[in-house]
Parts: structure tokens; C-alpha cells; sequence
């Protein structure tokens, strides 16, 4: 009896704090949350975190002396992380959704959230609080662990142990989904990999560092970005498109991962993309086939980022999750003021590269995510609903929004790594070393199809003659890690720095019903040009508005394409890896931008371009970091 009592003492309080409190954070994560598992590694992080978590914030009790303060750590340790996560659990059920800092300071939410409160708390939830109570008497019926202090080896060894536990966490988290710090990805994907305490420790660094850049900024770097805009872009001689869309439905697909080689190109003589080859050569279409991407960490949403707002992405993280905050002037807001209803339909968690809140905050009226989606097992095709099931589900949607509209279509079954079962597959893969490549024929045929058939979906519900249609690639499916198997497709031995720039070309398509005088355009454009092109086709004035982006229909352009790096394309020269080549040959012309080759180049053809797209990027990014719409008076139609 004596001996069983003495070896009930031999573990710490803080350690039973850890068992407790571990177990319920993970109970909570895996059965209350409605946290979605890929795998196994993710499942086995889940698990561990709860309790790395736990022995890192109960460990530090070793450090404090005082008996009744170490006991009061312990006891309000437990209590205020309880309530952390409850409160995320309240707002969970609500939004389904974890708490960003933002949030919690905005009274907008809280409203929204204030009435409905009590709805959202259950009387079970003081189950949640147990292990508060158990770890609270523990904490006064254990004194003696209290009583003796911990030796300077011991309380070093618990850090270390802590330390070491986080570091594993972290270990396994990057390897599960890389970058998952820099790019951030989901909420949902930060809470199952790090867990929500350590998350709400990175959005905070993320949302000081936002906030601290914002603060230094007045609005004094206003004038000299406007002076380069007006010196650089002209956006005020109309073009015999202008005012073509006025009062039409604008209806703009975003084909995941489309990438222009496949396009008029085939595979094991098979056509890749038979209905968009067929639009290539439409009358009533215009084909950008130099139409390059600006996407850099934040894909998807960069590409969503530049059409809204045709400034650029940065250089690193996703532009939607650290200045989600900031005052933007995009489309949807902006056509607001000619009445036009704008949408975002996409199959997927609404929190992905944060899109619940940046939606809201570029003016979106309707989001449609997955949860407006049936989405059966049989419709599942890689990252969840396939394209097919996505647009045919969307129309009664779309049939129901009010006229005009402007309505995004963001696709996800050509998505890395492009899995598709045989019995769905329309051409066969490829045959190299790389799988990648491989299947991204067949799934990039799959979407192809599916755009195919909801063109046919629009028309048979009448919503066809009324839209123009956009389609764009929103980033490379096939990253340079694959340049073998790229090089073997396209019949080069091997891949220039000019051949990758080449490959960052995506299709974009303006398809107008009727409207007879559609060609492939041969200038080099890009996504940072889609804002100005689209509302000038909506016969929206642009005078006051800031952009980075030419019309692609008006005569005069500012005569390049900067990609996020800081590689350009221009009319004749193409710059990557520090090197100057030829764009219609792909000749290299200088390298380390020092040493000509030819002797009619005298100096590096690249050069004053280089420095202009330094600046151009540069003051895109103070735009961001300062927050700088904010400043400026963006005319009548705010
Ligand atoms: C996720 C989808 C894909 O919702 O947009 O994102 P990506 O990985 O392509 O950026
Ligand atoms: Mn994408």
C-alpha cells in the first residue's frame, strides 16, 4: 500500500499534466474537429503533437522555484489552453475554420458570431474541461513534487527533451508537406502538422511582421509609383474591344496546372487537349499562346492574386494569407459599381490558401467551396471532387445568381500528381522516367473534356450567349525537377534556362460568343495583364486605378513580362539564370549579364530591362508591405 502510494508520486505533476491534457488535445483534434487525414504520417503527426505540445508548455514548470507559482503555472497553463481551444472549437462549428489573429480583432466576426454564440456551445463541451479539473487537484493533493526544487541537470534535460520532441514535430511536418512554413497552404493543414498552439505562435509572428512593415509606411511612395505607371503603361486609347462585355456574364475558368505545351501537341499520336485546340482556331476566340504566368509560393492564389489586383505576387509565402488584411481595390469590388454579382466556385476547403477571408476581402459576393458540392466517393478523383461532377454541379448555382455576373471557376482534377484510374482516362500516359509527366497527359485530357461538356452545360441552360468565357492556366503543372523526362517529350536533349522560361507559358482564352474576329495573338503577355484587359472589355475607366498590366488589345505595351524571380520576357529577349537569349531562337546572347557573345551587342541587351523589372517588382511589393491602397483615391467608382 505505502509502496504503491510512494510510486504514484514518482511521476511529476507536470508530467500527468502532459498525459492529460496531451490526451484530450488529441481526442478533440481527431473526433471533435472535423480534421480531414490523408495518410498515415498524418495521422502519426497528429497524434504526437498533442503531446509534444503539451510536455513543451507543462515542461517550463520546472524552471519556477516557488512551489505555489509552479502549481499556478501548471493549473493556468492547463485552464487558458482549454480555453484556446475551445474557443477555436466554437468557432469551428460556426465557420469551420481555426481563429487567425486578424479575426480575433475584428468586430465584424464577432457580430456575425454574437448572437449565434450560444447556439454553438453544448452542454457536453464541459467534458472538454476534465482533464482542467483532474490536473487542478492533482496540483493541491501533490504538494511534495512541488515542495522540492528540480536540479539545474534536470530542468536542462526537460528543455532539451521538449526541444528535441518539437524539432521531430517540425521534422516530420516538412516532410509531410514541404514549404508547409513558407507557403502556409491551409489552416487546416498547419493545425493537423503543428498543431493549434503552435499555430496560432506562427500566424502571430506572420500577422506582427505584416503589421510592423504597414505601420512604416505614410503614402509618400505613392506619387513616384504613379509616375512609373503613367511613364510606362498606358492604358487610354480604346481598342475595338473595348465595352465589348458591357452587361455580359463573365465566366472565367481557371484550368489547374495547364501548361501551353500540350496545347495543338500530342502524345503517343494522340491529341492532348482536342477542345481547346479547337478554340485556338475559333473565330470567336482569341488565344494568347505567349501568355506567361507570374506564380511564384503562393500558386493558385498568386494566379487569383494578380488577375484580382494585377499587381504581383511575392517573392515568398502566399500574398492571400500574409496581407489578407490590406486594402485592395480588385475586380470584384470594382464591378460592383456597374452592378455586376461576382462568385468563386471551388470543391475545396473554403480555408485553402486562405480564401474565406481574401474572397471577402477583394469584394467576392458568393463563395461556393466544397461544402456546397455533393461529393461522393464515386465523383472523388485526386484532390476530391473531379472537374466533370464540379461544373455540372455549379450551373444550377450560376443559373440562380443574379445577372450580370462575374463568376471564377477554379478546376482541381489536373492537380500534382495528377492520379486518374484507367476507366477515366481518354489517352494513355506517357512513357519516360518521370510518373509526373506521365499521367499529367490523361488528366490533363480529363479537364480539357470536362471544360468541353460545360460549355455544352452552359448552352443547354441558356447561359452561354449572354457570357464571355475566359480560360487560364493559373501555374506549371510539371516543375523543372522533371526537365529529363520534359526534355525526352519534346525531343531536346537537354533543358536551357530559355527552354524553362518557355515552359512557363499558359493557356489563356477570350471566347465571345458571335463574335467572329478571334485570332492567336502572338504578343507576349501575362496574368498581371488579365485586370486591365478584362475591364476595358467591361468598359470600366482605369484612369485612376494602379495597375502593372497592359490592355492586351490596345496597340502600345509596356514591352515586357516580369516573372516573380525577376526573369523577364520582352519582344525579342528572353532573361534567365542571370543570361540574355534571343526569344525567337532561344540564342544565348550574354551570360552573368556581362560577357557579349555577338559583336552587334556590344552592350548586354538585357540590361535596362533588368533594372526596370527590379523596380516594377520592388514597388509592387512596397504596394503590399505598406499597404498603400489604402492611400489612394481610386476615383468615382469606389
Ligand atoms: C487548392 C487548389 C490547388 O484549393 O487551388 O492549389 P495549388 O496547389 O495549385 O496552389
Ligand atoms: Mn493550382
Amino acid at each position: 500500500m505505502h509502496l504503491h502510494k510512494y510510486k504514484a508520486h514518482t511521476l511529476p505533476v507536470y508530467v500527468m499534466a502532459v498525459l492529460l491534457f496531451g490526451t484530450k488535445t488529441y481526442v478533440m483534434y481527431r473526433f471533435v474537429f472535423s480534421i480531414h487525414m490523408d495518410n498515415v504520417l498524418q495521422e502519426f503527426i497528429l497524434f504526437i503533437n498533442p503531446f509534444v505540445s503539451a510536455f513543451l508548455l507543462f515542461g517550463l514548470s520546472v524552471w519556477i522555484k516557488n512551489p505555489s507559482k509552479k502549481q499556478a503555472y501548471i493549473r493556468y497553463t492547463a485552464l487558458i489552453g482549454s480555453f484556446i481551444i475551445y474557443g477555436n472549437l466554437v468557432f469551428y462549428r460556426s465557420f469551420t475554420d481555426f481563429l487567425t489573429i486578424p479575426q480575433l480583432f475584428q468586430m465584424s466576426n464577432a457580430n456575425d458570431l454574437g448572437g449565434s454564440v450560444l447556439s454553438l456551445v453544448k452542454v457536453y463541451d464541459v467534458l472538454f474541461f476534465i482533464d482542467v479539473v483532474l490536473i487542478w487537484r492533482l496540483c493541491s493533493r501533490q504538494v511534495s513534487t512541488f515542495l522540492t526544487p528540480y536540479q539545474r541537470g534536470r530542468k536542462m534535460f526537460v528543455l532539451s527533451v521538449s526541444l528535441m520532441l518539437l524539432s521531430l514535430n517540425f521534422l516530420l511536418a516538412e516532410m509531410e508537406r514541404p514549404q508547409l512554413f513558407t507557403r502556409a497552404f491551409d489552416r487546416a493543414y498547419l493545425v493537423k502538422n503543428i498543431g493549434l498552439f503552435n499555430y496560432h505562435i506562427y500566424d502571430l509572428v506572420v500577422q506582427s511582421k505584416t503589421k510592423t512593415q504597414r505601420v512604416f509606411a505614410d503614402g509618400n511612395e505613392l506619387p513616384e509609383i504613379k509616375t512609373y505607371m503613367d511613364q510606362h503603361i498606358h492604358l487610354d486609347q480604346p481598342s475595338e474591344l473595348t465595352g465589348i462585355a458591357k452587361g455580359k456574364n463573365i465566366i472565367f475558368i481557371w484550368a489547374e496546372s495547364l501548361q501551353s505545351f500540350v496545347i495543338n501537341n500530342d502524345v503517343k499520336g494522340q491529341e492532348v487537349t482536342p477542345f481547346l485546340n479547337e478554340l485556338t482556331r475559333d473565330e470567336d476566340t482569341f488565344y494568347f499562346e505567349n501568355f506567361y504566368h507570374q506564380t511564384e509560393q503562393g500558386k493558385t492564389s498568386d494566379s487569383e492574386f494578380l488577375v484580382a489586383n494585377s499587381l504581383y505576387p511575392l517573392s515568398s509565402g502566399a500574398v492571400f494569407f500574409t496581407h489578407a488584411q490590406n486594402d485592395f481595390y480588385a475586380i470584384p469590388e470594382q464591378i460592383k459599381d456597374i452592378d455586376y454579382t461576382s462568385a468563386v466556385f471551388h470543391a475545396n476547403n473554403k480555408s485553402f490558401w486562405n480564401r474565406d477571408q481574401m474572397y471577402e476581402r477583394l469584394g467576392y459576393d458568393h463563395f461556393y467551396d466544397q461544402e456546397a458540392f455533393a461529393i461522393n466517393e464515386a465523383d472523388k478523383i485526386g484532390w476530391g471532387l473531379n472537374d466533370e461532377s464540379f461544373f455540372k454541379q455549379s450551373i444550377p448555382y450560376l443559373d440562380e445568381l443574379e445577372k450580370p455576373f462575374y463568376a471564377k471557376f477554379i478546376t482541381l482534377t489536373n492537380h500534382f500528381p495528377f492520379e486518374l484510374d484507367e476507366e477515366d482516362r481518354s489517352i494513355e500516359p506517357y512513357d519516360s522516367k518521370s510518373s509526373t509527366l506521365n499521367n499529367y497527359f490523361p488528366t490533363v485530357r480529363y479537364m480539357d473534356e470536362a471544360i468541353e461538356t460545360f460549355f455544352n452545360e452552359l448552352q443547354s441552360a441558356g447561359l452561354y450567349e449572354d457570357s464571355i468565357i475566359l480560360i487560364m492556366g493559373d501555374h506549371y503543372g510539371i516543375s523543372a525537377n522533371h526537365h529529363k523526362a520534359m526534355g525526352q517529350y519534346l525531343n531536346q536533349e537537354t533543358l536551357t534556362p530559355y527552354d524553362h522560361i518557355q515552359l512557363q507559358r499558359v493557356p489563356f482564352f477570350i471566347h465571345i460568343p458571335g463574335y467572329g474576329k478571334g485570332e492567336i495573338v502572338e504578343d507576349i503577355a501575362g496574368q498581371i495583364d488579365v485586370k486591365p484587359t478584362l475591364l476595358h472589355l467591361l468598359d470600366i475607366n482605369t484612369t485612376d486605378d494602379m495597375y502593372f498590366g497592359n490592355d492586351l488589345f490596345q496597340k502600345e505595351h509596356k514591352g515586357f513580362i516580369a516573372l516573380r524571380n525577376g526573369d523577364f520576357v520582352s519582344e525579342d529577349y528572353v532573361y534567365a539564370s542571370q543570361s540574355c537569349y534571343k526569344r525567337q531562337t532561344g540564342e544565348l546572347l550574354t551570360k552573368d549579364g556581362t560577357t557579349p557573345f555577338t559583336e552587334d551587342e556590344a552592350v548586354d541587351p538585357c540590361a535596362d530591362l533588368y533594372d526596370q523589372v527590379k523596380r516594377e517588382l520592388n514597388y509592387s511589393d512596397q504596394i503590399i508591405y505598406g499597404d498603400l491602397f489604402r492611400f489612394h483615391d481610386f476615383g468615382t467608382q469606389r
